[in-house]
């Protein structure tokens, strides 16, 4: 049977090429490449999903998940990078943070921002692997895009599941910084959105091998959005690295709306989809009137980001799990990077998510 749920697409996704990004300090190919987009956009459509292209939105929602000065630099640092005459000299046509303003630097100092972008660059990059070149803004800028068309598809548009095509990722993408292949958290404005659509409590299920820190600290403090994870254990030496343990359950308002289920390496279906479920449990506690599931594939056997097995039966399991809830859902494309199973993962998930619930 064809997918019913509607394929959010940009163009403006293709515009970011990730090449050149540093890891470990040497120069490496990026592994969030516009050809994930192709051939996922390419599966759902051989599945006979329908395609609807992102609506350009105003920044109002995105203005409220990030920092204004973080959206600035995003938009513009590039052209500063430019005429600094870093292309030229010494040879890197991409802006790369080399200076990281760490608490260990500040030493209780406030944050000011430096007039230099190359070193103005560190206050919002927080990694050396998520360079910003020519098309990095048009692209994530049109992924946000397509989240809040997905969203109006669930609101307004008389459908329980829609799927926004993201790219490049958001879920690492914290309120005043970018990382982790992430530049503006796509999830985050989705779900930001639905609240403003009138959906009192929402909750968000990330499923990508990693954790979502950048979620997770976006709605940390909030009672009305709940975030829960299952994910590669942090602690097992996996990125991010700093965030996505089990004892980090919100603070505040927002103390017992957060949930990390880490897993070790190796992990196989079985104890994925129990993860899952547990995540999934909460959420029903939680009662929500809306759901985004930040959709990475990644945690999939063949994945080279991570060590999870999850196989391509497993992530169906895990889109019904989700699916059973039964509620308003916003999928938004997160990590997955390898090519020749991406597609037939994302349209697993998608069917399972669509035949759990009543579609
Ligand atoms: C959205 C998402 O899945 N982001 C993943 C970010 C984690 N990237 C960690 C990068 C590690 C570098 N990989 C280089 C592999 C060389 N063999
Ligand atoms: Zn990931």
């Amino acid at each position: 049977m064809a997918l019913r749920t509607p394929v959010v697409w940009s163009d403006t996704c293709l515009e970011h090429v990730p090449s050149g990004e540093v890891w470990v300090g040497v120069t490496i190919e990026g592994t969030e490449i516009p050809e994930r987009a192709t051939v996922i956009r390419a599966a759902l459509a051989g599945a006979g999903a329908p395609e609807v292209g992102a609506v350009q939105h105003d920044d109002t929602v995105l203005e409220a998940v990030h920092d204004p000065q973080m959206l600035q630099f995003l938009e513009h640092g590039l052209d500063e990078w430019v005429a600094a005459g870093f292309p030229d000299d010494p040879g890197q046509d991409r802006v790369v943070p080399y200076v990281f303003p760490t608490p260990a630097l500040l030493s209780g100092l406030p944050l000011r921002l430096p007039a230099g972008v190359h070193g103005r660059a560190g206050s919002f990059g927080y990694d050396t692997m998520t360079l910003v070149g020519p098309g990095t803004w048009a692209a994530a800028r049109g992924a946000v895009d397509a989240a809040l068309t997905a969203v109006d598809l669930v609101t307004a548009g008389g459908h329980r599941t829609a799927y926004a095509l993201c790219r490049p990722p958001g879920h690492h993408a914290t309120r005043a910084g970018y990382g982790g292949s992430c530049y503006l958290n796509n999830a985050g404005v989705a779900a930001e959105a639905l609240r403003r659509a009138g959906k009192e409590r929402v909750a968000v299920v990330d499923i990508d091998a990693h954790h979502g820190n950048g979620t997770q600290m976006l709605f940390y403090d909030r009672g009305d959005v709940f975030y829960g994870s299952v994910h590669i254990d942090p602690a097992a030496g996996w990125f991010p690295h700093y965030l996505g343990h089990a004892d980090e359950t919100g603070r505040a308002a927002g103390e017992g709306a957060n949930r990390n289920v880490p897993l070790a390496p190796e992990t196989p279906d079985a104890e994925w989809l129990a993860g899952l479920a547990r995540v999934v449990d909460e959420v029903r506690t939680f009662r929500p009137d809306a759901v985004v599931l930040s959709l990475g594939v990644d945690a999939a056997a063949d994945d080279p980001e991570s060590p999870l097995r999850v196989t391509t039966e497993g992530y169906r399991a895990g889109g019904a799990l989700v699916g059973a809830l039964d509620l308003p859902t916003v999928a938004v494309q997160e990590g997955g990077y390898h090519l020749p199973s991406l597609g037939g993962l994302v349209r697993a998930t998608l069917e399972g998510l669509e035949s759990g619930g009543t579609v």
